[in-house]
């Protein structure tokens, strides 16, 4: 097995389905994670300027989350056994992760996160609580750079959340055709696209569970995969953060 270090912020965001495939599989990694105001330093080595970034063996830095995630599953049988299977597992996947990519935008403004505010950011916030044993610093809290939101009096962030809600409009109820009366979204065993649903839905839910009211089958996916003996025994231990 190659030796693993994923590369991330100090937040669940994109890097955390990495992060649960790693403890589902039962496989070592490090954990490195960075605050914002250190990205500058860390943003130098990482090939396309962003993370998650996974390193394999020290001496390959490879980028995009959705790539990490399709290789990681494909290691730790995560993927489906034939293509059809897979086919399956990645148009799940790619749903899930534009809901991701839209919460994220919406989250990230609203915080004043975003990369124009990044480089500039000497002044963001830090609040330790961090419990993991990974080489996490400390966990996010506020920033207090100048928002690009407050520039435009928070319109853009209006604009960026109803973005965000219609992408869940328009997908939670495909997703709940979709997953049926199956345990998991491809049968009997725990895949890649169960593991995003819990990621990708983990902040929507936590800041308004009633979204997912007309979704109760995916709302038990949720509770399947929580309840899975490894994802249980990781959520347990895992640094809290804010997002
Ligand atoms: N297409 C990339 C986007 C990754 C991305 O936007 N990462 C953000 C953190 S969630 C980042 O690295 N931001 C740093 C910056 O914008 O300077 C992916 O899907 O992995």
């Amino acid at each position: 097995m190659p030796n693993y270090t994923l590369y991330y912020f100090n937040g669940r965001g994109r890097a955390e389905i990495c992060r649960m495939m790693f403890a589902a599989a039962g496989v070592q990694y490090t954990d490195k994670r960075f605050e914002f105001n250190e990205w500058d330093r860390y943003r130098k080595e990482m090939p396309s300027d962003c993370v998650p970034v996974l390193d394999i063996d020290g001496n390959q830095k490879m980028p995009e989350t959705m790539a990490i995630c399709r290789y990681l599953a494909r290691e730790f049988g995560f993927y489906g056994k034939n293509n059809m299977e897979m086919f399956r597992v990645d148009y799940i996947c790619d749903c899930l992760y534009e809901i991701l990519h839209d919460y994220m935008r919406y989250y990230h403004e609203k915080n004043g996160r975003f990369r124009s505010t990044m480089s500039s950011s000497k002044s963001s916030n830090s609040s330790s609580s961090s419990t993991s044993t990974s080489s996490s610093s400390s966990s996010s809290s506020s920033s207090t750079s100048t928002k690009s939101s407050d520039k435009k009096d928070g319109t853009f962030v209006v604009e960026l959340k109803s973005r965000y809600l219609e992408t869940c409009r328009r997908i939670l109820p495909f997703l709940e055709k979709t997953l049926g009366t199956r345990q998991y979204f491809n049968g009997e065993q725990m895949m890649l696209c169960d593991m995003m649903c819990y990621c990708c839905l983990e902040s929507p839910y936590m800041e308004d569970h009633t979204l997912f009211n007309n979704y109760p089958k995916l709302v038990s996916l949720r509770n399947r995969v929580t309840a899975h003996s490894k994802i249980s025994a990781y959520l347990k231990k895992r640094t809290v953060t804010n997002w």
